[in-house]
């Protein structure tokens, strides 16, 4: 399987953790979005990273390959059986793509992505805003949600893998969660990106 996307997208970093932890072989081309790469084209028709191509069999969204690899290779699972722990699996991936991520990608953006990939001024002013003002309802609301040592059920997985990947792109962004104020939170999101699958997916190539 041909794995498309630079790993610093919190995306590509869900589906190369998916990867480690089914234990399944991958050939990984660290592309940027929107790059000219004719097979990257054709398996992710909007430019967008991350996309597979597994023996022709292509497809784009990071939710969509989760869903497709936990059918073709179901152990361990990632995805819960119990129809309501499924569903709010599904809740927590799409609460760090789209809430989660919104916030931390203006911290990612003005602190590491302008400064030291476009090699242009970053707004601090907003980076902070999403720092002080609309990052700490989501901690909070994450803080009230940790139990035990896995968002869902009692095994790693999906909801798991979705809001811990974008932590490190908070990290990039020079931010940690206080554990003065969110225990839970602290301790989970260092116990998961501490994960072999996290951290070979982090070390994989950005470019
Ligand atoms: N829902 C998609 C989101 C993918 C996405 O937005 N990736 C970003 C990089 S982190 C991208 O490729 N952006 C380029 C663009 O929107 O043109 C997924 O889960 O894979």
């Amino acid at each position: 399987m041909i794995v498309y996307g630079s790993s610093i997208s919190p995306f590509v970093r869900k589906v190369l953790v998916a990867l480690a932890e089914k234990r399944i072989r991958y050939e990984h081309r660290p592309v940027a979005p929107q790059a000219e790469d004719p097979g990257f084209r054709t398996a992710s028709p909007l430019g967008k990273i991350p996309a597979i191509d597994n023996g022709g069999f292509r497809l784009a969204d990071s939710s969509a390959i989760l869903d497709y690899l936990e059918r073709q290779s179901p152990l361990p699972a990632l995805i819960p059986a119990d129809p309501e722990d499924a569903a709010r699996a599904r809740w927590f991936e799409k609460f760090g793509e789209v809430e989660f991520n919104r916030q931390l990608s203006v911290v990612f953006t003005e602190r590491f992505l302008k400064p030291r990939l476009l090699k242009v001024p970053g707004d601090e002013a907003l980076a902070q805003q999403a720092i002080d003002t609309d990052l700490p309802p989501l901690f909070d609301y994450l803080e009230s949600q940790i139990s035990g040592p896995f968002l869902v059920e009692s095994a790693f997985g999906i909801a798991d893998i979705a809001v811990a990947a974008p932590f490190h792109n908070l990290r990039l962004g020079q931010v940690e969660v206080d554990a003065a104020r969110w225990p839970k939170l602290a301790g989970w999101v260092t116990l998961t990106l501490d994960r072999p699958s996290f951290v070979t997916a982090i070390a994989a190539p950005a470019w």
